[in-house]
């Protein structure tokens, strides 16, 4: 196993790492801001190392200070979490070329999956289902572009290959619009990305976010762990997510999560991943991969009961996968509710010392969260403050303990999105299960 470990992240996922590598009996070192130095797992950790300024930039984004803080506590790993340099292929491959594992692929394969255009094609020819689209950049070469939306057929949506997570998207529904919307689709994805290739896909109108998690050891040797439903979003901020996903059938999880398999072994995928996919018509489309954890990983853990954070140590040791496909069995049913410090109606952050704090209990309830009495939400990071995670042997029963959790969860001196919880849990959509990428942001009248 890995003797000693840094934990290049802060807040509820730092504090997961460490609760996975004590279990394991791994050393723990915290890297921390100068605003972080009361986070839970910077008090929990062996070792802790002050690595810079409250900004990102001047700490949990600096890659010659986290490495320098791997070198001299004399750790042999660096677990990025999610987030900040999770995705970074250069911190990847700097981690590694100065004799440190990076927990998570390979360098190369987070640079394949960060550049769309080469994500699709390299999924397309491993057989995963994807969007119909250019299978590759448009260039300026207007009446080619005109053929492609053509027999794609409108609505068509460009994309940037650069960006992923929002950002760089436009939708077209007539050829008047398209050459305008390719150029300035091509101008924003250079200012945002450095990069100004495009590509088209057919766009989907009203599709569910499903995406399949994965685990391989870059050995040959890779598992589906089922899929996850994370169409409850607002501006591609996740909100609810759950797993299993409503109406997926075990039949259509087999399919789905065998294409993955094939796909992760075909180019040899290394770690904890997550293949996204648009649901439509009860068709699936591939659309990224994450090559990372991701905040919601614990209903996938809920419902196979696999530690995903161990897991993604033990291949980091160099540990072929323990597991085989017929271990994981999807059992129940998983909710979480990312909890954040922002006004529930405006959203606006908001941050600052937290004066009560009682966590919720009882039978199929998880907290995953750093927060604590007296604790101080700092102003200049991500708002998430805790996940509440709920579990039941059916939805209905996930569901109803969410709700009792969310009346028994007290978080004062801040403002939270608790409320807006309560709301969607109430919701008969909601209750009924599969609602779409858009409804969370129409049943709040922001279409
Ligand atoms: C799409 C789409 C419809 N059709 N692609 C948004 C984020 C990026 N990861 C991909 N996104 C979308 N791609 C096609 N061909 C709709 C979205 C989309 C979306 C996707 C997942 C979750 C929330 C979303 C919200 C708006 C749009």
């Amino acid at each position: 196993m890995l003797d000693k470990v840094v934990i290049a992240n802060r807040g509820e996922i730092a504090l997961r790492i460490l609760r996975a590598c004590k279990e394991l009996g791994i050393k723990t070192v915290a890297v921390h801001s100068t605003a972080d130095r009361d986070l839970k797992h910077v008090l929990l950790a062996d070792e802790t190392i002050c690595i810079g300024k409250p900004s990102a930039l001047e700490s949990y984004l600096d890659i010659p200070r986290i490495i320098a803080a791997a070198e001299v506590t004399d750790s042999v790993a660096i677990h990025p979490g999610y987030g900040f340099l999770a995705e970074n292929a250069d911190f990847a491959d700097q981690v590694e070329q100065s004799g440190f594992v990076f927990i998570g692929p390979k360098g190369d394969t987070i640079r394949l999956m960060g550049d769309k255009v080469s994500a699709i094609k390299a999924m397309r020819k491993a057989g995963v289902p994807c969007v119909p689209g250019s299978d590759g950049p448009l260039d300026d070469d207007h009446e080619r572009n005109m053929q492609i939306a053509k027999r794609i057929g409108y609505p068509v949506i460009i994309k940037a290959s650069g960006g992923g997570g929002g950002r760089g998207m436009r939708v077209v529904r007539s050829d008047a619009e398209l050459i305008d919307s390719i150029a300035l689709t091509q101008t924003e994805a250079q200012q945002f990305f450095g990069n100004s290739m495009v590509y088209m896909e057919k766009f989907l109108e009203n599709p569910r976010h499903i995406e399949v998690q994965v685990l391989a050891d870059g050995q040959g040797n890779a598992i589906h762990l089922g899929e996850r439903d994370c169409s409850m979003q607002r501006r591609h901020q996740k909100v609810v997510e759950e797993a299993p996903a409503p109406g997926i059938t075990e039949e259509m999880r087999k399919n789905i999560g065998e294409r993955c398999t094939r796909a992760c072994i075909e180019i040899n995928y290394r770690g904890a991943g997550t293949f996204e996919f648009l649901y439509e018509n009860g068709e699936f489309y591939f659309i990224e991969m994450n090559t990372r954890i991701q905040v919601e990983h614990p209903v996938t853990e809920m419902v196979t009961g696999i530690d995903l954070i161990k897991e993604q140590l033990k291949i980091a040791a160099g540990q072929p996968l323990s597991l085989t496909q017929d271990d994981i069995v999807i059992k129940g049913h998983a909710i979480e509710c990312r909890i954040n410090a922002e006004d529930p109606v405006s959203f606006i952050p908001s941050p600052g010392k937290i004066t009560r704090f009682h966590p919720a209990g009882g039978l199929g309830i998880r907290w995953d969260s750093h927060i604590y009495a007296d604790y101080s939400v700092p102003p200049y990071y991500d708002s998430m403050i805790g996940k509440l995670i709920t579990y039941g042997e059916n939805r209905d029963i996930a569901i109803a303990r969410a709700k009792n959790a969310l009346n028994e969860l007290v978080i004062d001196g801040i403002k939270t999105n608790i409320p807006l919880h309560k709301e969607i849990l109430a919701d008969e959509n909601f209750q009924h299960g599969g609602a779409n990428i858009h409804y969370l942001e129409k049943k709040l009248g922001m279409q």
